[in-house]
């Protein structure tokens, strides 16, 4: 496809609650929307980096910086039928996976509607409905967590994720676990601890945790296979999985059994499914993350989750966990079904449509570049 045009847009989104992780609490959320016009085609992608560099190094004005100056102009004017060549010609540009990813899944959403073929389709997605978890930030008291995890197996979540951090780890956890005695549970300390609290760790042994999530610094790859030998949890990586790669050497060197693979952290849907392949290729499972995404991201992650190897619940719920669903930028809504699943648009491209006066609304910063058009 010969690309003409990209379009993008810092917008702002609100989300019902607070969300606080170890590294910081967000209500707003800034995202880089990215619309790409192609031979009458329009696809748009989600770039899901955040307000605040913490989870990453990137945020959405990093992004927006990046995707203009140097990611656009390296494709605007060139034609591309695949993620692969478009991702070449990204190569140049060292680091930035969100931003690189956020164009690479507009293209995704236009090959998919040139073609008319669901993204899912288009990768080889065998799942028609994905497993639904939720991640739920740390909370005020330990009985506000107690109570928003019942809510969300009351309405039909397959396991629940809780974040931790320093002084708000075992006793939470004991509390939470006393009252799901035989529910799933799984934690995630977003790199909040070091090997020194291996011991502390061990003590999770007794949760019955289906596997804590990043527990330690994203570069201590040794550090996690250390941790590994003292602990009976199964460790999952986040963002110490950074392509395919780190996948490799991570599962290699016994620093995790479970990736929770971001399509936008590993820089695009191409790297997403390598990643998938080398932890099929060594028996390790996989289940799909999320950054808080509106409903373009949100069906990205639908569309990966389709795979083969995503065995496990991801953090993939429904659009009302975010904000109301009339508030989305995109639609329909994605809605739990009975039994905790959510269904994989068949519709061609990524499956949802933008509303676009919603995101106008939303917009607080916008950029474009043309074919053609100074650099
Ligand atoms: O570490 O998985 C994470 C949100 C923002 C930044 C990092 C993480 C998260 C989540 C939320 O856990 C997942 C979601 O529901 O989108
Ligand atoms: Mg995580």
């Amino acid at each position: 496809m010969w690309i003409e045009r990209i379009e993008l847009r810092v917008v702002r989104v609100r989300l019902a609650e607070p969300f606080e992780t170890s590294f910081g609490t967000s209500q707003e959320e800034l995202k880089l929307l990215v619309r790409l016009d192609a031979e009458g085609v329009t696809g748009w992608g989600e770039c899901p980096a955040q307000a605040f560099p913490g989870y990453s190094y990137e945020t959405a004005w990093t992004a927006l910086w990046i995707s203009e100056r140097f990611l656009a102009p390296a494709c605007v004017g060139k034609s591309f039928d695949s993620a692969e060549a478009l991702q070449k010609a990204f190569s140049p540009v060292r680091g930035h996976p969100m931003a690189k990813a956020g164009i690479e899944f507009a293209l995704w959403d236009a090959l998919g509607r040139q073609k008319g073929r669901s993204v899912s389709v288009l990768i080889g997605g065998t799942q028609h409905a994905v497993e639904a978890g939720i991640s739920l930030g740390l909370q005020r008291s330990d009985e506000l967590l107690i109570e928003k995890t019942g809510k969300a197996f009351g309405r039909g979540y397959r396991r629940v994720k809780t974040k931790i951090k320093p002084g708000r780890d075992l006793q939470m956890l004991q509390a939470l676990r006393k009252a799901f005695p035989d529910r799933p549970l799984m934690v995630d300390a977003n790199a909040a601890y070091t090997l020194h609290d291996a011991p502390l760790l061990a003590r999770f042994d007794e949760l019955n945790l289906t596997m804590i999530e990043q527990p330690l610094h994203h570069g201590d790859l040794l550090d996690h296979a250390e941790l590994a030998k003292k602990i009976r949890t199964p460790i999952c990586l986040d963002e110490s999985v950074t392509d395919r790669n780190a996948a490799r050497q991570a599962l290699a060197s016994g620093a995790c059994a479970i990736i929770n693979i971001k399509a936008a952290r590993v820089g695009g849907l191409a790297e997403a499914i390598a990643v998938h392949d080398e932890a099929v290729k060594r028996n390790a499972p996989v289940w799909c993350g999320g950054l808080l995404e509106t409903g373009i991201g949100r069906a990205l992650n639908v569309a990966l989750a389709s795979l083969p190897g995503f065995t496990l619940p991801g953090d993939l719920s429904e659009t009302a966990r975010y904000w109301p669903e009339e508030d989305d930028l995109f639609q329909p809504a994605f809605r739990l079904n009975s039994g905790g699943t959510l269904s994989v648009p068949q519709t061609p491209g990524l499956g949802v449509t933008p509303v676009l006066t919603r995101i106008e609304g939303s917009t607080i910063a916008r950029a474009e570049v043309r074919a053609g058009s100074p650099t």
